[in-house]
């Protein structure tokens, strides 16, 4: 089986297609890894879905910051913001099929075979793998049921707490649980999440360190994938795999196959914009 990681989706249908096509997937024998944020900004999220959930057996995804805006949206919890492009898919006859399918999405997968991770955002420095699964999966199990979902979602829209502690109540945990897989980008050396900056320029600041320049306790021969830092650009380390590579901005979309051996180099494959 091979596995092909790509970027964020953000409802461009097109170059998904065209990367599978120069990959030569094969839904027989291949499996397809989202970093999440599928929709939204890009002109063809209801395509997008409907074709993740048309593959689900040979699909896994992540949830992103902006998947999880749309069912605060499809549950009528959220009005749409200017950039949002989510109209088709609220209006779409299959709205709860497609909601249900996102929301039984994880938020942190792993491959133990590769000593490979996935989830949108990065994980936590302070967590080790399998605290970070087990909150993940607390969350999950939160989503994957309708009224808890409905909700959870009322709730998670704010950036405190931003600092973990396992004594948070259950409301702010799964608050910080949600924030740290799906919109953290920097850390403080102290373990306060910064949830404003999205650049990457001021990486040197003292009190602000992109997350995976934090060390986590038992991740060193594992690989973290990830997406939702375009600024980043392609990182591509023994360790780090960001596929954010804003092709929603004019850059490319990126797609990655996952080596066997986690110290190995991936392959990676792109598609300019357009
Ligand atoms: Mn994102």
């Amino acid at each position: 089986m091979t596995i092909y990681a790509v970027g964020d989706l953000q409802g461009c249908y097109d170059p998904l297609l065209r990367l599978l096509e120069q990959v030569r997937f094969d839904p027989s024998r291949d499996t397809l890894w989202c970093v999440g944020d599928l929709v939204n900004r890009g002109p063809q999220s209801l395509k997008v879905l409907r074709f993740l959930k048309s593959i689900e057996n040979q699909c896994v995804t992540v949830l992103g910051n902006h998947d999880i805006h749309l069912l605060a949206m499809a549950y009528g919890l959220r009005g749409p913001r200017p950039s949002d492009t989510l109209k088709k898919v609220l209006k779409a006859p299959d709205l709860q099929e497609l909601m249900d399918w996102l929301r039984h999405q994880p938020l942190m997968v792993q491959d133990q075979k590769r000593r490979t991770v996935m989830c949108h955002a990065g994980i936590y420095p302070w967590w080790t793998r399998k605290q970070a699964l087990k909150r993940a999966a607390e969350v999950e199990a939160l989503f994957r049921d309708e009224a808890s979902c409905e909700k959870l979602l009322q709730k998670i829209y704010s950036n405190q707490p931003s600092k973990w502690k396992s004594s948070l109540g259950k409301t702010q945990r799964a608050r910080f649980i949600i924030n740290a897989f799906t919109r953290m980008r920097f850390c403080s050396p102290k373990g306060h999440l910064n949830l404003t900056e999205s650049g990457y320029a001021g990486r040197t600041r003292k009190n602000r360190l992109p997350w995976f320049e934090l060390s986590h306790p038992d991740l060193d021969d594992w690989r973290i994938v990830f997406g939702h830092w375009s600024a980043l650009g392609l990182l591509n380390t023994p360790q780090h795999l960001c596929l954010d590579t804003g092709y929603i901005w004019g850059g490319d979309m990126t797609m990655a196959r996952l080596s066997k051996n986690p110290e190995k180099k991936v392959k990676i494959f792109s598609t300019p914009f357009g």
